[in-house]
């Protein structure tokens, strides 16, 4: 992409009313414009980054053997009336009435759609497991939309819904999306802390929140610090396999968010290692048995023919926010820092001379052979002053930055960056070539 086609309005101020780092960054960067209160518009370089993540997580839920449907918006009252939430949920839900005076609601969570069809459509244990999800924008009005993308009234949800013959089926498939979990985070370059929670309005009594330590998170957590930097599980983990022994490695030490914490426990780890921290919610996972599938009718035939009510769980993740912790944890004084997974393009071309013919055939000659060979790159080919452009492109935090300039250029040379470790090294283009479309 050729930065003068592109579209990526960037903000020469910083917003006052921004309050964290993720925030301001993705205003200031053009990743996003404010439309309402916690409602945003996604603009090219956020939209590219959610579109990432968005790709990691199904690759992920896919590999788990979950699978993917997608359900609108807006839902039926009705639905919502059988399971008792419709006057529970209260004002965070946004209640619609269309032409005809029916009650809808755009979807804050869907426990209730997706149990109406799997009613309709399962009709014998034979057909279980089963784990649906989709990737679907969700509302909730909540009091106080804030710092961005983190807590908005319209975000991006990854939500899953497993069905099971018995209880302990749902067991197994919530140990399968625990440990998707892990991988996922991991596999965005972030490290995420499974800990007890509170089931708040979904319902149940076992539940793990995912983590993100954070300064800003607006979570209040305590755990055992050796959890920080448990290993992931590989990508050929057998989910077929019992991973019971795992999720009892991994829940062995302290953590619990401040709804579930219990002083008594925390004070037993060595002084050392208790970590009381903030940290951001980015995943939850809930089993709640037979709550909504007991209360809609949701029934198939077991076994010896009897029936028998589904036993369920549901396992969230929250993608918008996602975009906001990954920049809490990867950003410097210059701008965004992105980890490779997710960066909106992989490379950064800049010209220092754009009216310099040598200067841009080089760079069109790089541009093509980085392209050809599957990178995505922004080509900044305007006639800004060089220290404006490196300015920019620490702001957006690409990978990498090659610097093509003439008097490089007579050398036989160009610059490579790398945004991370800040390491500026000069090369030939054919040895950045082969730099930058080397195995990563
Ligand atoms: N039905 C269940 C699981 S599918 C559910 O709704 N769980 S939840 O309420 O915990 O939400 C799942 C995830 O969505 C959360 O872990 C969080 O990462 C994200 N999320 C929740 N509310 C918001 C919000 N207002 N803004 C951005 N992300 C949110």
């Amino acid at each position: 992409m050729r930065l003068s086609r592109f579209f990526m309005p960037l903000l020469k101020e910083t917003p006052a009313d921004a309050q964290i780092v993720s925030h301001r960054l993705m205003l200031r960067a053009g990743l996003i414009r404010q439309q309402s209160a916690g409602i945003y518009s996604w603009l090219p370089l956020g939209l590219r980054v959610l579109t990432r993540i968005e790709a990691i997580v199904r690759e992920e839920m896919n590999r788990a053997g979950a699978i993917e449907v997608l359900m609108p918006t807006l839902q039926s009252a009705e639905l919502w009336r059988e399971s008792g939430r419709y006057d529970d949920y209260g004002k965070e839900m946004l209640r619609i009435k269309d032409r005809h005076d029916r009650d809808l609601l755009y979807g804050p969570t869907n426990e209730e759609m997706i149990t109406e069809i799997v009613r309709a459509n399962v009709r014998s244990y034979k057909q279980l497991p089963l784990n649906l999800y989709h990737i679907q924008w969700k509302f909730r009005d909540e009091v106080r939309p804030r710092f961005g993308v983190m807590r908005g009234r319209e975000f991006l949800m990854k939500d899953a819904y497993s069905f099971d013959i018995d209880a302990a089926g749902a067991r197994r498939a919530y140990n399968r999306m625990f440990v998707a979990y892990l991988r996922t985070f991991d596999r965005l370059g972030l490290k995420s802390i499974p800990m007890q929670a509170d089931t708040g309005p979904i319902g149940g009594n076992l539940s793990h929140e995912f983590i993100i330590l954070a300064e800003t998170g607006e979570s209040q957590v305590f755990c055992h610090r050796d959890l920080i930097d448990m290993p992931v599980p590989p990508a050929g983990i057998d989910y077929e396999a019992d991973l019971t022994p795992y999720i009892k490695e991994r829940t062995s030490l302290y953590a619990a968010t401040e709804e579930k914490h219990d002083p008594t426990a925390f004070e037993a780890i060595p002084q050392d290692k208790r970590l009381s921290a903030r940290g951001i919610e980015v995943g939850h996972i809930f089993y709640f048995g037979t709550k909504y599938s007991k209360a809609m009718g949701a029934k198939v035939a077991g076994p010896e023919g009897q029936d028998v009510f589904l036993e369920m769980g549901s396992y969230g993740i929250g993608v918008s926010r996602l975009v906001g912790a990954i920049i809490e944890a990867s950003h410097d004084e210059a701008g965004l820092v992105w980890p490779d997974a997710v960066a909106p393009f992989d490379i950064g071309l800049v010209s220092l001379k754009s009216d310099d013919a040598k200067t841009s055939a080089s760079c069109l000659d790089l541009y093509e052979r980085l392209q050809n060979s599957g990178k995505d790159v922004l080509y900044d080919d305007t006639d800004e002053r060089a220290g404006q452009k490196f300015a920019v492109q620490d702001l957006i935090g690409l990978p990498w930055q090659v610097i093509v300039g003439p008097r490089g250029l007579a050398a036989g040379e160009i610059e490579v960056k790398n945004r991370k470790t800040g390491e500026r090294r000069t090369m030939t283009p054919d040895a950045a070539i082969n730099l930058l479309t080397a195995a990563p």
